[in-house]
């Protein structure tokens, strides 16, 4: 069977999460909140739910909910103040773990990781058996049980680390990509949110098997230049590689256009839409950048960056933005009607944020911008990637 594979579907990905994961430490460090319902967040008077047990997900209590509904919901639940520095230790020795079986290591953030175990799977005979070793691994060594998907690529394990938590094992077989995928619905694709899917639902595209079905034409209107992107990954292909995250170097994200593009408001919503991307991977490593960075290719493969340093260091999407948005201005200023191949901003410079709590020190960010960033990483977190984006980044070109 392995014969008929391309070599993208040959790759062995694994998505690691842990379950309810501060509550699971919580309930770690004090055996008598095991099995009980536990919610950690702010406990002041506009406090959020950062996370809270299965125990107590039964009551309806969820992440990024108000602190008040949540004690409505489930009075009789322990709260919790969240103890951020127990966190990142633990966080630690799970990411020890994932460097036991290969180096190629993305953390997404204190409790998710993917790894590219392509290599290590002689060692262990299948994907299976890694899964496996990994949970028992984790459950071992540090009193924590995580949900593991496994795939040929990163969409998919991901995908499938999500659909049995807690404590899930989910595999994805190359030749049941459609089976897998078709009935889930159209959210579940990185990118179609509260925007986008009803533009979808209003063509009858309401799962990820109808819209691979769709002709590109007709979602060319709704998607814009991401169709084809979209379309692949409703066919489960996705080659991005697993990035390991060296975090001194820099953050990136850029992108081929399907078709050159030469709109400038199109190509500045996409800028945002990196911008968004970039920042929030600094927030989830809790690093701030002193340097932004763009990229612009033309079709003649042409390649030029430009890059400033800001006054201090940030990683708030608007400061990003803004910047990536002026360097980008400034060169458009001459190039009026070139076409625009490759569009990519990224990051520099990079060091630790501290704690991350309240201190805005010598920040160049705004408080009302980090709110608005922390909804919406909290929004985004929880479901998967770039569910809610800012207003621009939503601008489409019309048919
Ligand atoms: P998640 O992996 O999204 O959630 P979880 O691990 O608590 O639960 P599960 O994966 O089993 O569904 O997030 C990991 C941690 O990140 C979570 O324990 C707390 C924190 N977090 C927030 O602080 N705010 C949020 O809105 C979300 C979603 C998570
Ligand atoms: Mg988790």
């Amino acid at each position: 069977m392995g014969d008929f594979l391309t070599d993208s579907e040959k790759r062995a990905i694994v998505h690691v999460d842990m379950d309810a994961f501060y509550a699971s430490v919580e309930c770690l460090d004090d055996r008598s909140l095991t099995g009980q319902p536990v919610v950690v967040g702010g406990l002041g008077s506009r406090g959020v739910v950062a996370t809270a047990s299965y125990a107590a997900r039964k009551f309806g209590v969820h992440s990024a909910m108000p602190m008040g509904r949540a004690r409505r919901l489930c009075p009789s639940a322990h709260y919790i103040k969240p103890r951020m520095q127990r966190y990142r230790e633990k966080s630690a020795e799970v990411f020890t773990i994932f460097r036991d079986f290969t180096p190629l290591v993305e953390g997404l953030s204190l409790d998710e990781a993917f790894l590219d175990v392509s290599a290590s799977l002689k060692l262990f005979g299948s994907p299976e058996n890694i899964g496996r070793e990994i949970k028992q691994r984790i459950r071992q060594d540090t009193g924590l049980t995580a949900s593991v998907g496994l795939a040929h690529n990163k969409f998919l394990a991901k995908l499938a680390s999500d659909i049995r938590k807690p404590d899930g094992l989910v595999l994805v077989d190359p030749e049941q990509v459609h089976a897998f995928l078709d009935p889930m619905p159209i959210s579940r694709l990185w990118g179609i949110g509260k925007r986008t899917a009803p533009k979808l639902k209003a063509l009858g595209i309401l799962t990820i098997g109808q819209l691979r079905r769709t002709d590109l034409s007709v979602l060319r209107p709704v998607l814009g230049n991401r169709s084809g992107h979209y379309q692949r990954l409703a066919n489960g292909i996705d080659d991005r590689e697993v990035e390991p995250v060296r975090p001194d170097k820099s953050i990136s994200h850029e992108v081929t256009f399907d078709t050159d593009l030469a709109e400038r408001p199109e190509l500045l919503a996409e800028l945002q839409r990196q911008a968004e991307s970039v920042s929030r991977r600094l927030r989830a490593q809790r690093l701030m950048a002193s340097t932004v960075v763009v990229k612009i290719r033309d079709p003649g493969f042409h390649t030029v960056t430009r890059s400033r340093s800001l006054r201090a260091g940030s990683n708030s999407t608007q400061t990003l933005y803004r910047m990536a948005r002026a360097l980008f201005e400034k060169w458009h200023e001459s190039h009026k009607t070139t076409a625009i191949r490759l569009l990519g901003m990224g990051v520099t410079g990079l060091e630790d944020a501290g704690s991350g709590d309240h201190d805005t020190g010598d920040r160049l960010d705004s408080n009302s911008d980090q709110q608005i960033d922390r909804v919406f990483d909290s929004i985004n977190q929880r479901y998967g990637d770039a569910k809610i984006v800012h207003g621009q980044t939503l601008r489409r070109k019309k048919p």
